[in-house]
């Protein structure tokens, strides 16, 4: 049991799809305690029974958007629980509208929120969390995608953001590194969401993949929670400031 008598705080669980539960139900299974948030009562509602199914009875609100809630939940973990071990971040948004088409059509309102939830974020979390995380050398984890890296169509201002979470994790590693808190991206192949629906041809994107990929198959939410396991517990020990590819090795192709 990898995660006995550790506390994880995980965000981004918005349904039994998400990303963030297949990770929330590994860490349970390895013994981890968790807590959950939400960032509004639509998600509260699905996000409630998940939680408790995995008996953590710690659901507080915070809209990342706000400086004043990720203020509270930090300072609630901090009263229920003293100390952190783990933190996942698993959240992104961008409006619909800039998810297709040209990405020079981005508007800045567009640009400004994208940037703001998915990147700036991790940053605010990272600044509450670190006192929580160094009292036992815990560690941070936030999902990104090859989008950052490449340009891939559709994916536009959110591949931005996720250049700009990716840097943001390595900015971070030294700042959080000197109180013995690590931080890591892991960046997932594509994987039918709530979040990945509003990406115009993401079907076509999914397929591509299970044909093109070293593995010849798509990422699991297994796959996933796997690579996030290791890096949220003592067998990562060592690593800090990294992108993490589980995406069955589509990211090394040329073409
Ligand atoms: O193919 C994919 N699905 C991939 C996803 C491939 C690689 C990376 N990712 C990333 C996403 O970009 C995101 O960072 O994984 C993370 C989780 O995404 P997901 O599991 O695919 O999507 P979803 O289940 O929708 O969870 C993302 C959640 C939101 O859901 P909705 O659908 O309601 O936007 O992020 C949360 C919310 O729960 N979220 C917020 N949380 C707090 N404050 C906010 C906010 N303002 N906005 C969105």
């Amino acid at each position: 049991m990898l995660m006995k008598g550790k506390r994880v705080l995980v965000c981004g669980v918005a349904n039994e799809r998400s990303i963030a539960w297949s990770i929330a139900q590994r860490l349970h299974a390895e013994g981890a305690e968790l807590a959950f948030s939400y960032p509004n009562e639509a998600i509260e509602k699905r996000v409630a029974p998940l939680a408790e199914s995995l008996g953590s009875s710690l659901l507080m609100p915070c809209d990342v958007t706000r400086d004043e809630d990720v203020e509270s939940m930090f300072a609630t973990v901090g009263e229920k629980w003293g100390a952190l071990d783990g933190v996942l971040h698993s959240i992104a948004f961008a409006q619909r509208e800039e998810l297709k088409g040209r990405f020079v059509d981005t508007s800045r309102e567009g640009f400004r929120l994208a940037l703001d939830i998915s990147a700036y974020s991790l940053v605010a979390m990272a600044k509450r969390a670190e006192a929580l995380l160094a009292a036992n050398r815990g560690a941070m984890v936030t999902l990104t995608y090859f989008g950052a890296e490449k340009v891939l169509p559709h994916y536009n201002v959110m591949g931005v953001a996720k250049a700009a979470l990716e840097a943001s994790v390595r900015y971070l590693a030294p700042d959080l590194g000197a109180n013995g808190v690590r931080i890591n991206a892991l960046s997932a192949g594509p994987m039918k969401t709530l979040s990945s629906a509003g990406i115009s041809g993401f079907k076509t994107m999914l397929h591509h993949h299970a044909e093109r990929s070293p593995l010849q198959r798509n990422t699991s939410g297994d796959d996933v929670a796997s690579t996030a396991l290791y890096l949220l517990s003592d067998l990562s020990a060592g690593v800090t400031g990294e992108v993490v590819h589980v995406d069955s090795g589509y990211n090394i192709l040329g073409m």
